[in-house]
């Protein structure tokens, strides 16, 4: 069954998903952006699950409870810091998405929503990082999509919605 790849403009704290994908940082003790307002969502017993984790690895993925939130667990990938990509950080957002949809399929994830990794506090250019992103999903829905059916790009502003829909229609036409 094909897997749907979508876009939408939202709050993902709000997501009733199987599986939100968090912006971490390599301590997963939390932090500002998207990776502060779902700590404040999820509550103390997610800082709580995360240092029982330990830190992670920017590229690697782990997975908590969703806690208070809708999603019923929470995957947390700290993406790379943009250093100019003299420091390979488009093969570590590829890992942050492989490794993160790799983990969702192994939990037996049949929705899962990503915030856009790495393009507030960490500097990646968004479009490039969108072209990463959709060309990662796509392959790793290709090879082995397990339960998945449904993956949604959420985007908290107007400018990361249109170039993640543009990513996504470019590689359409590319498929
Ligand atoms: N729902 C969806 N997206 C959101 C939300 C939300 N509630 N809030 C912000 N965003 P960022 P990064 C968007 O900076 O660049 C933290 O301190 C935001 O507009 O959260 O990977 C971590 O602990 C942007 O489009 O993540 C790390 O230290 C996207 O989420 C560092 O920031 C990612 O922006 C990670 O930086």
């Amino acid at each position: 069954m094909r897997v749907r790849v979508e876009v939408i403009r939202g709050d993902i704290t709000k997501s009733r998903v199987d599986a939100i994908v968090n912006a971490a940082n390599p301590s997963l003790l939390g932090g500002g952006g998207v990776d502060g307002a779902i700590h404040r969502a999820a509550g103390p017993q997610l800082l709580a699950a995360c240092r029982q984790l330990g830190s992670c690895p920017r590229g690697e993925a782990r997975v908590t409870n969703g806690f208070n939130l809708p999603a019923h667990f929470i995957i947390h990938t700290p993406g790379p810091i943009w250093q100019g990509g003299i420091a390979d950080e488009a093969h570590v957002l590829a890992d942050c998405y492989r490794n993160s949809l790799q983990l969702a399929e192994k939990m037996g994830c049949r929705t899962v929503d990503f915030a856009s990794i790495s393009t507030g506090i960490y500097g990646f250019p968004l479009p490039r990082a969108a072209r990463i992103a959709t060309q990662t999903i796509n392959e790793v829905i290709s090879e082995n999509p397990g339960k998945l059916r449904r993956i949604r790009m959420v985007a908290f502003d107007g400018e990361t919605e249109n170039a993640y829909k543009q990513a996504l229609s470019a590689a359409y036409f590319n498929m």
